[in-house]
Order: C-alpha cells, then sequence, then structure tokens
C-alpha cells in the first residue's frame, strides 16, 4: 500500500526548474559557453557546483577556474536565481498539484517535499506551501545529492515510513534514479523517452492521478 508520497520541488511542485535555467544560461552567455536547453536537462535535480562543472564541460577550450572563482560563478547564479524567485506567488503552484495532495490528505497519506536546492524553504514559503507537506528535506539536511537516494531515504525515515511504502515524484532523470535507488515507485514528469528508469511517466502534472499510481503499485 502506499503510505507517503515524496515529492520533488523545482519542476514539480512549480516551474522553477525554468528560473535555473535562465539564471545557467545567462552565466553561459557571460563566459561564451553554448548552453542549450537540451544539455539543461543534465542540470534538472543535481547541486549547484556540479551544474556548474557540467555548464563548463560544454566550453569549446577547456577553462580552468581557481576553487575561489567556481564559487563566485556558483554564487552569482544564485543571486540571479534568486532575483527570478522573487516574484513567485500560489499561483505559480503547477496544474494538478493542489488537486493530488488534496486528495492524498484525504486518504491519510503522508507528503514530503525532497528538494536538492539550497533555495527549498524560500520558495515554500512563497507559494504558501510551508506548512502543506508533513516535512521539508532541502540541500542543508542533506550530504549527498541526487543521484544518490539520500535526500527520499531521509524524508521517508522522518516519516516514519518504509522505502517500499514510498511514491517519489520527479522531473530530473538524477531524481528518477535517486528515487530507484532508495527503492521507491518513481513517478516522472516529462517526456516518456526521457525516463527507462520510471515506474510511470506523465507529460505533466496535470496528469496526476491517485487511481492511476496506486493501480501500477505492488507493495
Ligand atoms: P540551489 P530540486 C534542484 O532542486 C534543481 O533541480 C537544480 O536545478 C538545482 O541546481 C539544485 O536544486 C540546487 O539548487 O542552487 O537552489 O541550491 O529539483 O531537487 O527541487
Ligand atoms: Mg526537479
Amino acid at each position: 500500500t502506499i503510505q507517503a508520497v515524496i515529492f520533488d520541488l523545482d519542476g514539480v511542485i512549480t516551474d522553477t526548474a525554468e528560473h535555473h535555467y535562465l539564471a545557467w544560461k545567462a552565466i553561459a552567455d557571460e563566459l561564451d559557453i553554448h548552453f542549450t536547453r537540451a544539455f539543461n536537462e543534465n542540470l534538472k535535480g543535481v547541486s549547484r557546483m556540479d551544474s556548474l562543472k557540467l555548464l563548463l564541460s560544454q566550453a569549446d577550450t577547456p577553462v580552468q577556474f581557481t576553487d575561489k572563482e567556481m564559487e563566485e560563478l556558483a554564487d552569482r547564479k544564485n543571486k540571479l536565481y534568486q532575483s527570478l524567485i522573487e516574484s513567485i506567488t500560489p499561483s505559480d503552484i503547477l496544474p494538478g498539484v493542489a488537486e493530488f495532495t488534496a486528495e492524498l490528505q484525504r486518504r491519510g497519506i503522508k507528503t514530503a517535499i525532497a528538494s536538492a536546492s539550497k533555495n527549498a524553504f524560500t520558495v515554500m514559503n512563497s507559494l504558501g506551501l510551508t506548512n502543506a507537506f508533513d516535512i521539508i528535506v532541502d540541500a542543508a539536511k542533506i550530504k549527498n545529492t541526487k543521484p544518490d537516494p539520500e535526500v527520499f531515504s531521509t524524508a521517508a525515515e522522518l516519516l516514519g515510513v518504509e522505502p517500499s511504502h514510498c511514491v517519489g515524484v520527479e522531473d530530473a532523470a538524477a531524481g528518477v534514479q535517486a528515487i530507484k535507488a532508495a527503492g521507491m515507485f518513481a513517478v516522472a514528469i516529462g517526456a516518456k523517452e526521457a525516463f527507462p528508469q520510471a515506474d510511470l511517466v506523465l507529460s505533466s502534472t496535470s496528469e496526476l492521478d491517485y487511481a492511476k499510481i496506486e493501480g501500477l503499485f505492488i507493495a
């Protein structure tokens, strides 16, 4: 039986994946590095510093930065990102999310957020959702980021639910890998081809449907 549903934040609860992309794109343009939306898919769910390393790997000629310069670049991206998310309001909750979480609540199923972002609480506050989930696990609470299962495992542990009774919802390949590594049922949001590991792929959050997930869930 399903006892808990653990949600990624950026790209699942709200479209901050787009804000992350725009902030990285600005850094890439500055450095004259070719950075496409398609390549940006690889950064989803990945920590800030690892995202920067991926971005720099796209340079035509290898670029060398000191640790301090890397920190500065990551910091600048974060400031850009933070200015982009300043305007977030509850109207930015993605379609279907409120209905789906309400349905879970009605059924007594626990809910959590598992985000790789250090800005998760700011975003949750702006969306007015801080108290809508039982637990929020953000980057500050974990050592290993996605695709490591830690963020999902920690959420399950804090909820007091066995991973085999948990469903994870993600929009990133690294995130789906993390859910599967944690031993959970994985729902991916996005294009089917992008998520061979997922147990169910939905093209958008508006398709989140408890009955459909339950029908596929075996535990
Ligand atoms: P920050 P999620 C992830 O959040 C994003 O998908 C990823 O693009 C970002 O680099 C990462 O958080 C770190 O975010 O720079 O704000 O600490 O999708 O796991 O909710
Ligand atoms: Mg995400």
